[in-house]
Protein backbone atom coordinates (compact mmCIF):
# COMPACT_ATOMS: atom_id res chain seq x y z
CA UNK A 1 0.00 0.00 0.00
CA UNK A 2 1.26 3.03 -0.32
CA UNK A 3 2.62 5.64 1.96
CA UNK A 4 -0.46 8.20 2.29
CA UNK A 5 -0.03 11.81 3.44
CA UNK A 6 -2.38 10.30 6.47
CA UNK A 7 0.11 7.54 7.05
CA UNK A 8 2.85 10.22 7.45
CA UNK A 9 0.34 11.98 10.30
CA UNK A 10 0.66 8.14 12.07
CA UNK A 11 4.24 8.41 11.33
CA UNK A 12 4.65 12.41 13.05
CA UNK A 13 6.26 12.78 10.15
CA UNK A 14 3.78 15.73 9.06
CA UNK A 15 1.63 18.00 11.33
CA UNK A 16 -1.67 17.80 12.21
CA UNK A 17 -4.80 19.24 14.74
CA UNK A 18 -5.39 15.89 16.45
CA UNK A 19 -8.20 15.86 18.66
CA UNK A 20 -7.99 11.92 19.50
CA UNK A 21 -5.41 9.27 19.59
CA UNK A 22 -5.89 5.86 20.76
CA UNK A 23 -3.95 2.34 19.70
CA UNK A 24 -6.32 2.10 17.20
CA UNK A 25 -7.05 5.09 15.73
CA UNK A 26 -5.90 8.55 15.48
CA UNK A 27 -8.35 12.09 14.61
CA UNK A 28 -7.61 15.87 13.32
CA UNK A 29 -8.85 18.26 11.92
CA UNK A 30 -9.28 17.94 7.94
CA UNK A 31 -7.42 20.55 5.86
CA UNK A 32 -10.01 21.60 3.72
CA UNK A 33 -12.95 21.98 6.19
CA UNK A 34 -16.17 21.62 4.46
CA UNK A 35 -18.21 22.39 7.75
CA UNK A 36 -17.15 24.30 11.26
CA UNK A 37 -16.53 21.07 12.28
CA UNK A 38 -14.70 18.82 10.10
CA UNK A 39 -12.53 16.20 11.52
CA UNK A 40 -11.26 12.88 10.53
CA UNK A 41 -10.87 9.81 12.33
CA UNK A 42 -8.81 7.40 10.66
CA UNK A 43 -7.77 3.33 11.56
CA UNK A 44 -3.57 3.23 12.04
CA UNK A 45 -4.00 0.32 10.51
CA UNK A 46 -3.46 1.08 6.73
CA UNK A 47 -6.29 -0.12 5.25
CA UNK A 48 -6.71 1.69 1.34
CA UNK A 49 -10.50 1.90 1.46
CA UNK A 50 -14.04 0.59 3.09
CA UNK A 51 -13.76 -1.92 -0.21
CA UNK A 52 -10.48 -3.60 0.78
CA UNK A 53 -11.80 -3.59 4.53
CA UNK A 54 -12.29 -7.05 5.83
CA UNK A 55 -14.28 -9.31 8.32
CA UNK A 56 -11.39 -9.33 10.86
CA UNK A 57 -11.59 -5.06 10.85
CA UNK A 58 -15.19 -5.57 11.60
CA UNK A 59 -14.80 -4.41 15.55
CA UNK A 60 -12.14 -1.58 14.49
CA UNK A 61 -14.67 -0.32 11.68
CA UNK A 62 -16.87 -0.02 14.81
CA UNK A 63 -14.36 1.72 16.70
CA UNK A 64 -14.18 4.43 14.50
CA UNK A 65 -17.85 5.12 14.71
CA UNK A 66 -18.11 5.29 18.14
CA UNK A 67 -15.16 7.65 18.50
CA UNK A 68 -16.48 9.91 16.01
CA UNK A 69 -19.48 10.25 17.91
CA UNK A 70 -17.61 10.45 21.28
CA UNK A 71 -15.21 13.39 19.28
CA UNK A 72 -19.11 15.02 18.42
CA UNK A 73 -19.84 15.13 22.18
CA UNK A 74 -16.70 16.40 23.35
CA UNK A 75 -16.71 19.15 20.30
CA UNK A 76 -20.45 20.45 21.43
CA UNK A 77 -22.41 18.97 18.12
CA UNK A 78 -25.64 19.08 20.42
CA UNK A 79 -27.89 19.51 17.33
CA UNK A 80 -26.20 16.48 15.42
CA UNK A 81 -23.57 15.89 12.69
CA UNK A 82 -23.05 13.76 9.86
CA UNK A 83 -20.04 10.60 9.13
CA UNK A 84 -19.23 9.82 5.80
CA UNK A 85 -16.85 7.36 4.36
CA UNK A 86 -15.94 7.80 0.63
CA UNK A 87 -15.02 5.09 -1.08
CA UNK A 88 -13.54 4.93 -4.60
CA UNK A 89 -13.39 7.42 -7.79
CA UNK A 90 -17.26 7.71 -7.94
CA UNK A 91 -17.55 7.99 -4.05
CA UNK A 92 -15.34 10.93 -3.92
CA UNK A 93 -12.29 9.12 -2.34
CA UNK A 94 -9.11 11.61 -2.69
CA UNK A 95 -6.81 9.78 -0.15
CA UNK A 96 -6.32 5.81 -0.18
CA UNK A 97 -6.08 5.03 3.42
CA UNK A 98 -9.68 4.56 4.74
CA UNK A 99 -10.98 7.35 7.01
CA UNK A 100 -14.61 8.70 8.50
CA UNK A 101 -15.82 12.30 8.07
CA UNK A 102 -17.17 13.99 10.78
CA UNK A 103 -18.96 17.02 9.59
CA UNK A 104 -21.37 19.65 11.97
CA UNK A 105 -22.12 22.47 13.13
CA UNK A 106 -24.66 23.83 10.61
CA UNK A 107 -26.97 22.11 8.94
CA UNK A 108 -26.09 19.58 5.81
CA UNK A 109 -28.21 19.56 2.99
CA UNK A 110 -29.16 16.37 1.14
CA UNK A 111 -28.62 14.49 -1.08
CA UNK A 112 -24.84 14.88 -0.96
CA UNK A 113 -23.90 16.58 -4.62
P1 LIG B 1 -11.63 12.04 0.79
O1 LIG B 1 -11.98 12.94 -0.35
O2 LIG B 1 -12.84 11.34 1.37
O3 LIG B 1 -10.50 11.09 0.43
O4 LIG B 1 -11.10 13.00 1.94
C1 LIG B 1 -9.77 13.30 2.16
C2 LIG B 1 -9.73 14.49 3.07
O5 LIG B 1 -8.42 14.61 3.56
C3 LIG B 1 -10.07 15.82 2.41
O6 LIG B 1 -11.24 16.35 3.02
C4 LIG B 1 -8.88 16.71 2.68
C5 LIG B 1 -8.13 15.96 3.76
N1 LIG B 1 -6.69 16.09 3.71
C6 LIG B 1 -5.90 15.84 2.64
N2 LIG B 1 -4.61 16.04 2.95
C7 LIG B 1 -4.59 16.40 4.26
C8 LIG B 1 -3.54 16.74 5.16
O7 LIG B 1 -2.35 16.74 4.84
N3 LIG B 1 -3.91 17.07 6.43
C9 LIG B 1 -5.22 17.06 6.83
N4 LIG B 1 -5.47 17.40 8.10
N5 LIG B 1 -6.23 16.76 6.01
C10 LIG B 1 -5.91 16.43 4.73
Amino acid sequence: MANTIFKKIIDGEIPAKIVYSDDQCLAFHDVKPQAPTHVLVIPRKEISSLAEAETDDAALLGHLFLVANRIAVDLGLKSGYRVVVNCGVDGGQTVDHLHVHLLGGRGLGWPPG
